[in-house]
């Protein structure tokens, strides 16, 4: 279906045919601007930058490319197209209708999971704000953009929701959205990582590897609920999800490309006087990111994560693939505990360890990228590897939260972790050094000197092309 720009709210969901709805998102457009424009990417309003719009979801070639002036962008609701027939896939109402309302007895729950979507999007623009200063190339800068872009219309996705199909509290809550912001000591976010800092090109790429991965899983779980609206919208999210998971992974890949040409030029290790950044380094950008992410999954044994299932609104991780009854009230299955200071296993109703088996559908898929980067060591004879650090480590939620550990998943005394927790996590020193390599560089095709350019440039165009124009 085309989408229609001459509406104020781009949109495939009939809004000019729905005018209370149309009028209750219009009302709350204006606010979301001034958020945009205090909290989203500064400095922004002279800016025209090369972005993907979407002009249609149909599968085949729903992008439109072009400089866009950034105050000019608009954010559209789309949603991929029913799928006819739909059922829902699991839990009591496995074989029923999939919903188009809302089933007032999950009500809560759904609206629950929903703001806590919502929630994590702008947090996410918020906690990237200030990287424009310092991009590495236009390229970056560009890429930077349309993931905040696109982060921003998922707020829109899901305050959609909120409008179409949650009456005056949900207009309450798509309010709220607003209001809590990233970092905030009275009005946080809701899920700890997206409170957290994000000021360097490092962290950016390590967010978008592995904190929009959880954005792919927890998408893919909730595109499979029974409420059919949150489902295509997800579908259609996780189309631009893909994009922000490669703007990480290759970031990293260059960046670890150019630390291996300057290890290998220079015959050391420590690139840090050649303006690299070592892999040392690197590896504690790891830690850190992957296990902040890995509390996003919640504990391993839920029974929130448990009702969520059974009620139709949260799957698993493509569950039609999964050869099982669908309903789970009768399986077991293994999940972690700790116990007199030990590290072991325990049964578990699978039911209750949704979460825990998503994290570890997570887990697989981030190894998936560490395996290709260490593949870039190894074609420079370094012998050096990354590694995930043990899910035990560097934890604030579930069964590893009480206890120290090293990324290979020794429990260690709370001074053996205070003696060495900075050889594994990133120090001030360590911060005050990647904070100083983030030098703007906006002369088109020039690279930032800790990172490689990209292997091709956007869409087909050259890699000097001028991507963002600030003028
Ligand atoms: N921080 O039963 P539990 C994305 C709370 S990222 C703070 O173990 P449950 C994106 C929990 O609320 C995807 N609190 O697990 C990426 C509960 O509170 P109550 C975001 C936490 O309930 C990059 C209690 O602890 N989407 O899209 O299943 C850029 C016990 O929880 C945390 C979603 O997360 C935490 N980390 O919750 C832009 C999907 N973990 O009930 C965007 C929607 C747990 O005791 N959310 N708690 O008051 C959910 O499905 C669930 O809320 C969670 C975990 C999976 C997050
Ligand atoms: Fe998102
Ligand atoms: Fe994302």
């Amino acid at each position: 279906m085309k989408i229609n720009y001459n509406d104020l709210i781009p949109n495939n969901v009939g809004l000019s045919d729905d005018r209370r709805l149309l009028r209750a998102l219009e009302r709350w457009q204006p606010a979301y601007l001034n958020w945009w424009n205090e909290l989203g990417p500064i400095d922004t309003e002279t800016f025209q930058v090369y972005l993907r719009t979407a002009i249609s979801v149909e599968s085949n070639g729903w992008a439109n490319y072009g400089h866009v002036h950034m105050p000019d962008y608009r954010w559209g609701i789309f949603l991929s197209p029913p799928e006819p027939n739909r059922k829902i896939g699991f839990g009591y109402h496995k074989g029923e209708e999939a919903w188009s309302e809302v089933p007032g007895e999950y009500r809560t729950e759904l609206r629950r999971l929903i703001v806590t979507q919502g929630d994590t999007e702008p947090a996410s623009v918020e906690q990237q704000r200030h990287l424009g200063k310092t991009c590495p190339s236009l390229y970056d800068l560009r890429n930077l953009f349309q993931v905040n872009v696109e982060e921003g219309r998922h707020l829109w996705a899901m305050v959609y929701l909120l409008h179409a199909h949650f009456g005056r509290d949900g207009r309450e809550e798509a309010d709220e959205m607003l209001d809590r912001h990233a970092g905030d000591p009275d009005k946080p976010r809701i899920l700890e990582a997206f409170n957290e800092t994000t000021d360097d090109w490092l962290s950016f790429f390590m967010f978008t590897y592995f904190q929009d991965r959880d954005g792919k899983f927890q998408l893919a779980a909730l595109s499979e609920s029974g409420f059919d609206p949150l489902s295509r919208t997800c579908r259609f999210m996780l189309t631009e999800e893909a994009h922000h998971m490669f703007v990480g992974e290759t970031g990293i890949m260059r960046i670890i490309q150019r630390t291996c040409e300057l290890m290998q030029k220079h015959d050391s290790d420590d690139v840090r006087p050649f303006g690299g950044i070592d892999l040392l380094t690197i590896q504690k950008w790891i830690n850190f990111h992957y296990s902040i992410c890995l509390d996003l999954f919640g504990s391993e044994k839920s029974t929130n994560a448990a009702n969520y299932y059974s009620m139709g609104l949260k799957g698993r991780y493509q569950e039609a693939k999964i050869n099982d009854d669908h309903i789970l009230t009768n399986s077991q299955t293994l999940v972690p505990k700790v116990e007199d200071n030990k590290i072991s296993t325990e049964e578990s109703a699978l039911l209750t360890a949704i979460n825990y088996k998503l994290r570890e559908d997570y887990a697989k898929d981030s190894q998936r990228g560490i395996s290709r980067f260490n593949k870039i060591i190894r074609n420079y004879a370094i012998n050096t590897e990354l590694k995930l650090p043990d899910a035990a480590f560097n934890r604030n939620i579930g069964v590893f939260k009480d206890i120290n550990c090293s990324p290979d998943g020794t429990i260690l005394s709370q001074s053996e972790w205070q003696e060495h927790r900075h050889e594994w996590l990133p120090s001030e020193d360590d911060y005050a050094f990647v904070r100083s390599l983030m030098v703007p560089v906006i002369e088109p095709g020039k690279m930032a000197s800790w990172i490689a350019p990209p292997k091709r440039g956007i869409h087909g165009l050259d890699i000097d092309y001028e991507y963002v124009m600030f003028h």
